[in-house]
């Protein structure tokens, strides 16, 4: 993936307050069918108080036949974080300080890169994500030969030194069976978590996966509402968990998803959307890693600071996300 749409939202109250929230969209044509969503659903909630449970009840309801899930599950996402942002920015609190939480840091790794790649130059680019005081990078590994796995991440280990955390995410790419090979292959070198090895819905593969290897598992980008978050945990699927925002049901679908993960003190880290999930990582009594990506930062006048491997919630009001419109007309899509 070289390129991704990016769709913004700016959701004007009647008292003129805005609330806002982006969404990384994947496909040209999921940014199109989420803004359709998105434009239909403002509607529904027209005049309706700021209460986005209230709003994501009512929205959860009248888009129930056509189903919450997918690019719907992600438009009103986006409106329930512009919602929550709305709220923050009228009381002036950064939303983390809205949502009962401090302004710490927060432990964040280095993913704006490390893709499927031979193992020189994923060692040449793992230390150039370090560069900018990172001490975390993520590989995605899942070659069709398992030894070429092998060969890039003792070749990437070789170069970052044993004092680095370094994740791998297979995105699904694999069977239960040679999830649990590539997982002992991978045993000496200190991986951090194997992420997503096999297909995000099949709870029993993980759980056996989980029960072979002493590398702990993440899952959960995939996790489609908070309700999935229980699943997981059940089938004791995974030892992390990780929450996408927009997957998970916007701010609202978070707060009930990091509850049902701290009841069974599960670690719990974020999946892109930084500027956001920085806030909620805050608030999140099980707190594990922010995954850091550029991605959002040419549309946004102040991109998120990194000190030392962590970043902090910014102290503005609400996420803090102003748009830049140079950089808006710069990347605009249509
Ligand atoms: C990922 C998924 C989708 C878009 C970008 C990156 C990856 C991750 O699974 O966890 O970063
Ligand atoms: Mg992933």
């Amino acid at each position: 993936m070289t390129a991704a749409p990016l769709l913004l939202l700016d959701l004007e109250t009647k008292e003129g307050v805005v609330g806002r929230s982006y969404l990384f969209c994947y496909r040209d044509s999921g940014a199109k069918a989420i803004a359709e969503i998105i434009k239909e659903a403002t509607e529904l909630i027209d005049g309706m108080t700021v209460a986005p449970a209230k709003v994501s009840e009512l929205l959860g309801r009248r888009y129930a036949l056509l189903g919450v899930t997918g690019v719907t599950r992600m438009a009103l996402a986006a409106i329930d974080i512009a919602l929550w942002d709305a709220l923050a920015v009228a009381a002036n609190m950064p939303l983390a300080t809205f949502l009962g939480a401090n302004l710490d840091p927060i432990r964040a790794y280095n993913s704006d890169g490390l893709g499927m790649m031979p193992a020189k130059e994923a060692a040449e680019e793992a230390l150039k994500l370090l560069e900018p005081g990172f001490d975390a990078v993520k590989l995605r590994l899942g070659h069709p030969d398992r030894r070429m796995d092998l060969q890039v991440a003792t070749t990437v280990r070789a170069a970052i030194g044993d004092s680095v955390e370094l994740m791998v995410d297979y995105n699904q790419a694999l069977m239960a069976h040679d999830a649990i090979q590539r997982g002992l292959d991978l045993q000496d070198q200190n991986i951090y978590w194997l992420e997503e090895p096999i297909r995000h819905g099949d709870l029993q593969g993980y759980a056996a996966i989980a029960r072979e290897l002493t590398t702990p598992i993440q899952l959960g980008e995939n996790l489609d509402g908070p309700e999935s978050v229980y699943d997981v945990v059940a089938a004791k699927a995974a030892d992390y968990l990780m929450l996408d925002v927009a997957r998970i049901g916007g701010v609202t679908g978070w707060l009930r998803g990091a509850s049902i993960a701290a009841a069974r003190g599960v670690p719990v880290s974020s999946h892109l959307f930084p500027e956001i999930s920085v806030h909620l990582l805050a608030a999140t009594p099980t707190a594990h890693w922010l995954e850091y990506t550029s991605w959002a930062d040419s549309i946004l006048e102040e991109p998120l600071q990194v000190s030392n491997g962590y970043i902090t919630p910014p102290n503005k009001p609400g996420l803090g996300l102003q748009w830049s419109i140079e950089g808006i007309e710069r990347c605009r899509a249509d």
